[in-house]
């Protein structure tokens, strides 16, 4: 059904001078949905999807770094991968400000680094997965609502920062991976949920509000973390 995108094949269309917006219907949107997404591409060549109607089981394959938009109506039971190469020139980027992101799958594929931005909206079951070796970055906006997620940021020296108003639901489960990994937390969290970190190793960093720990000093007992935040240590 979706094909993966392939930017030399799309016509290039700048936000606010297209005629209308180009859906390439039948080509990354499946025939069935053309009535339910607008694509647009804007200057930054990042392409915006706008969800006008619910939708579910879409599967969205980009091939280039770019970055990726995903507003509007709930989107459900979907995928979407993004390749990224190392020496683009645009960053891989999937942000998302839809009403609800229920149950989908963040994929990112290629050596450059991956970025996802939940800019707001219900962020619900769904999980990321970086590559390995890539320094990759995740930020939950302040108001975003996480609940019971997963991510898995691979080797690399990453960065997972919930802002200190994010709303954290359910249980969610952080593996850092190999490298040096800083995850930022609330100090004063929103919503009943947990953090839990898989993985946590002596040269990773916990951040709690504008409070630094070394993973050493915390996996030797030294710091007292907030009840929220649990380890699982594989080890
Ligand atoms: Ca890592």
């Amino acid at each position: 059904m979706a094909g993966a995108i392939d930017p030399s094949s799309v016509d290039f269309c700048v936000i606010n001078s297209c005629p209308q917006p180009p859906t390439w219907c039948g080509e990354i949107i499946p025939d069935g949905l053309c009535d339910h997404i607008n694509v647009i591409m804007d200057r930054d060549y990042a392409f915006e999807f706008v969800v006008l109607k619910e939708i579910s089981d879409l599967d969205l394959k980009v091939d280039s770094s770019r970055g990726i938009g995903i507003g509007g109506k709930k989107v459900a039971d979907s995928s979407v991968t993004i390749k990224s190469l190392k020496g683009d020139e645009h960053k891989a980027v999937v942000a998302t400000y839809t009403k609800k992101f229920n149950a989908n799958n963040i994929i990112f594929k290629g050596s450059g680094d991956g970025i996802v931005d939940v800019i707001t909206g219900r962020f619900n079951n769904n999980s990321i997965t970086f590559k390995k070796k890539s320094a990759d970055l995740v930020v939950f906006n302040d108001d975003a609502i996480i609940n019971t997620s997963t991510i898995n940021a691979g080797g690399g020296t990453d960065t997972i920062t919930f802002m200190e108003n994010s709303v954290i639901r359910g249980i969610n489960e952080i593996t850092l991976g190999p490298g040096k990994d800083v995850l930022e937390l609330p100090a004063n969290k929103r919503g009943k949920g947990k953090i839990i970190v898989t993985d946590l190793a002596s040269n990773d960093t916990i951040r709690i509000g504008d409070q630094s720990f070394s993973g050493g000093d915390i996996l030797k007992g030294k710091i007292n973390l907030p009840k929220y935040v649990q380890l699982k240590s594989k080890r």
